[in-house]
């Protein structure tokens, strides 16, 4: 095998920005630098920051509909987190909206397929930032349904059904 190459540079690295001109420019840097500081300052928590996204109420409580339909809500935000992960409805209908309240973060929710006790076969597939998505579906078989983001199920996006008698 070739020696490992880790840790090798390119034979020319290339000078940081402005570095020879430093010396010279040193003092306006400086001052550019200081109202920088104060524009961050008064950013924080000045009336032109965007308020965030209302959280959904009863978040992760199962209440039944007027249908008798078994109703959950979900949240994601601009974390690696369902809000909440774990909810436990029983056998029949349920009807699961998942709300995602981030800025940036593209989710979904899919049933981890293989460790269900029974299929789902229902999903949201794609939830962008500032949408809400709701599925339907019937559950029989009591146990523990997996279900994840799978865009981010790496770094633990991860939660559980629980249908129970
Ligand atoms: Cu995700």
């Amino acid at each position: 095998m070739p020696p490992a190459v880790e840790g090798s540079r390119p034979p020319h690295p290339p000078h940081a920005q402005g570095g020879t001109r430093y010396g010279a420019t040193a003092g306006r840097c400086r001052k550019a630098a200081v109202a920088a500081a104060l524009l961050v300052l008064s950013g924080c928590g000045g009336s032109g920051e965007k308020p965030p996204a209302p959280t959904p109420e009863g978040l992760g409580e199962v209440t039944i509909g007027a249908d008798g339909v078994q109703e959950v809500t979900l949240q994601t935000q601009d974390d690696y987190l369902f809000t909440p992960d774990t909810f436990t409805v029983a056998p029949g209908p349920v009807r699961l909206t998942l709300v995602n309240v981030a800025d940036q973060m593209t989710h979904n929710l899919e049933f981890t397929d293989e460790e269900l006790p029974a299929p789902i076969g229902a999903g949201i597939s794609v939830l962008a930032p500032g949408q809400e998505m709701t599925i339907d579906f019937e559950v029989t078989t009591p146990g523990d349904y997996p279900f994840s983001c799978t865009f981010h199920i790496q770094l633990g996006q991860v939660g559980t059904m629980t249908v129970s008698e």
